[in-house]
């Protein structure tokens, strides 16, 4: 066990964190889901991705997945026996809309709208994201985040599902991690739509921003006492040497890893070291877009799992960086360095530079390679010990008098976890993608208790 957790399991109290601290687990539509044909439900870029050979690591897809679209009920309760007081969840577009231009889903939206009475039941406050990268694969076909179709269609949408469920739920989140959307997506081909292409990824990243601030006042417009964010992937980023390359090397990354997204959408537009080295794959701005891209918003959502160690390199793309894995960092399974100070520094960061009203940690957990012993149970103590480290480095920031509010662990349940499918485990709770049972490991378990305690 590592003993600073141990340290800290001890000293840490739910208390600390303030009474109206939210205290949550994340999970999105396409990585929970399954029943991709159900109740008028249309075909996804990620179902057509899912069928593209090589595309996913151990050649699955989400058809089944967890199967919570007919098991939500007993999810909801495990959420409930956890003491979650809110849990974020996304809406699959494809269930609303089955073409452009079609009426709304009705099937589509009484399955949120039961989800939601089911939190509420249970005590839970819904948290809805908009988007988690689930595009309907007829938008795709007409160039997806590159038409500037697809923003209105995507406005036209949050306005049907905030008409819908805004009664209920008042914490909406835009866009989920609009770098993967753009990156992932359409410039190294990892996630759907799979494609490789600097201007592409330049252009669906204006578009998905320009799409968030132009949903913004749609949602406020329709949800009385809304609370209106984006949630971001975020990374600090740290140079591989003290040579002046490398620092250098820091800002460029930076300036387009997280300020491409911070700047704008605190009012400062895009940095201009980025747009100088775009050169003609900047994207196509037009006018009004960085108004509206500047809506105001209620709180920020940080999605945080580990910093970049960056080094100079003429060959490293467009930005002339590449990303190195230092040795001797403590790592999870999927190899993702375990920094949970870079959290703290992150949000006291972004506290200084943009002064967000607020700030939930929309995502934060770890991967790790699950073993289920013979009593059936999951001693996850990586998993355990991270969670335990990074809530003390959320106390830490408030400490420090960053406005952070609530914290919502990456994930409730084992998932779906995309181009790597069932190869990688995030869940507090595991689930047997055989039988669809569902078993609390040890982190969940010490998040039960944790939350349990101090009520
Ligand atoms: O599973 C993903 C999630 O969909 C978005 N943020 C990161 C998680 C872990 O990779």
């Amino acid at each position: 066990m590592n003993k600073q957790a141990t340290e800290l399991i001890a000293s840490l109290s739910r208390a600390d964190f303030g009474d109206d601290f939210r205290w949550g687990c994340s999970t999105s539509s396409f990585q929970i889901e399954g029943a991709v044909d159900a109740a008028g439900r249309v075909p996804s870029i990620w179902d057509t991705f899912c069928k593209k050979p090589g595309a996913i690591r151990d050649g699955s897809d989400a058809s089944v997945a967890c199967d919570h679209f007919h098991l939500w009920p007993q999810d909801l309760d495990l959420g409930q026996s956890i003491g979650l007081n809110a849990y974020r969840f996304s809406i699959a577009w494809p269930r609303i809309f089955s073409a452009r231009g079609a009426a709304p889903n009705e099937e589509g939206l009484a399955f949120y709208s039961d989800l939601v009475d089911g939190m509420l039941a249970r005590g839970i406050e819904p948290w809805i994201t908009l988007y988690h990268w689930d595009l309907p694969q007829y938008l795709q076909e007409q160039g997806g985040w590159t038409n500037r179709d697809t923003v209105s269609a995507f406005v036209e949408y949050a306005d049907v599902v905030t008409r819908r469920l805004g009664d209920r739920v008042k914490h909406w989140i835009t866009h989920n991690e609009p770098w993967c959307t753009a990156m992932h997506g359409n410039l190294d081909g990892m996630h759907a739509p799979g494609l490789r292409d600097v201007p592409t990824a330049l252009q669906v990243c204006h578009n998905v921003l320009v799409s968030h601030g132009l949903a913004v006042p749609v949602i406020r417009a329709n949800v009385p006492g809304a609370q209106v964010g984006i949630a971001l992937s975020l990374h600090p980023i740290k140079a591989a040497s003290d040579a002046a390359l490398d620092l250098a090397a820091v800002e460029r990354h930076d300036a387009f890893r997280n300020r491409w997204f911070l700047d704008p959408l605190y009012g400062h537009g895009y940095p201009q070291a980025p747009l100088d080295y775009l050169g003609t794959n900047a994207p196509n701005v037009e006018a009004g877009d960085m108004q509206a891209i500047a809506a105001p918003t209620d709180f920020l959502g940080v999605n945080y799992y580990f910093p970049e160690v960056v080094r100079d390199d003429p060959d490293g793309g467009f930005l002339r960086t590449s990303v190195i894995l230092p040795d001797g960092r403590e790592r999870t399974d999927f190899g993702w360095e375990v920094a949970p100070g870079c959290l703290t520094e992150l949000m006291a960061r972004i506290a200084r530079d943009y002064r967000p009203a607020a700030m939930y940690v929309t995502e934060n957990g770890s991967c790790y390679d699950d073993h289920v012993g013979a009593d059936g149970s999951i001693d996850d103590r990586g998993r355990r010990d991270y969670l335990v480290r990074h809530l003390a480095a959320v106390r830490t920031a408030q400490q420090q008098g960053v406005p952070v509010k609530g914290y919502f662990a990456w994930s409730l349940l084992d998932n779906f976890e995309w181009s790597e499918g069932y190869l990688r485990r995030f869940g507090l709770a595991y689930v047997d993608f055989d039988t669809q049972r569902r078993t609390l490991k040890l982190s969940g378990q010490w998040y039960r208790d944790f939350l349990l305690a101090g009520h």
